[in-house]
């Protein structure tokens, strides 16, 4: 039986996320991006998974980083902030690099301004978790986490492993 490296986990965060817990806590809530991050860390570790974060306010940079992830992560864990709503360069990579993706939101966009109602991301990602702040992050991490183990699984059962 061939031993498997654990998996690994990019996690992306869009712009103006970098504010987190400093403005907006009635909708963003009150923790910082940094804590998001570390409570992602030891979810992480429960499941054995490696994850790495970032977080940028540049599209490019985030195209850039979806692109590096092939070959070093096999699935992507993204919140896009605003590009959800505007970005077909990040569903254009999301798609190019063809690596299972979970979008998640920290504030339900549904209950929100109309034009929080469209996603160009939903489309090319696995599913999309939307409205339980920080914990969406979570439940999204664990969400695409099984989504790769059951495909995995599948992989096994039809001897292809
Ligand atoms: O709910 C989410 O996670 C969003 O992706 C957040 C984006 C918003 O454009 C999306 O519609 C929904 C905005 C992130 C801005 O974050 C801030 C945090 C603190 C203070 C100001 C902005």
């Amino acid at each position: 039986m061939k031993i498997q490296p654990p998996l690994s986990i990019l996690v992306l965060h869009g712009p103006n996320l970098n504010l987190l817990g400093q403005r907006e806590p009635q909708i963003y809530g009150a923790l910082s991006l940094a804590t998001i991050d570390s409570r992602l860390k030891a979810e992480a570790a429960l499941l054995l998974v490696d994850i790495v974060t970032a977080q940028s306010n540049h599209e490019g940079v985030l195209v850039d980083k979806i692109h590096e992830a092939l070959g070093r992560h096999q699935g992507i864990l993204i919140n896009p902030g605003a590009y959800t709503h505007t970005s077909v360069a990040l569903r254009d990579a999301i798609a190019g690099v063809g690596l299972p993706a979970v979008e998640v939101h920290l504030s339900n966009v549904y209950r929100r301004e109309e034009f929080r109602h469209h996603s160009y991301i939903a489309p090319v990602a696995v599913g999309q978790i939307s409205g339980f702040g920080a914990n969406s992050y979570l439940l999204g991490l664990r969400a695409l986490v099984y989504h790769l183990q059951e495909g995995q699984g599948e992989g096994k059962e039809q001897g292809k492993s």
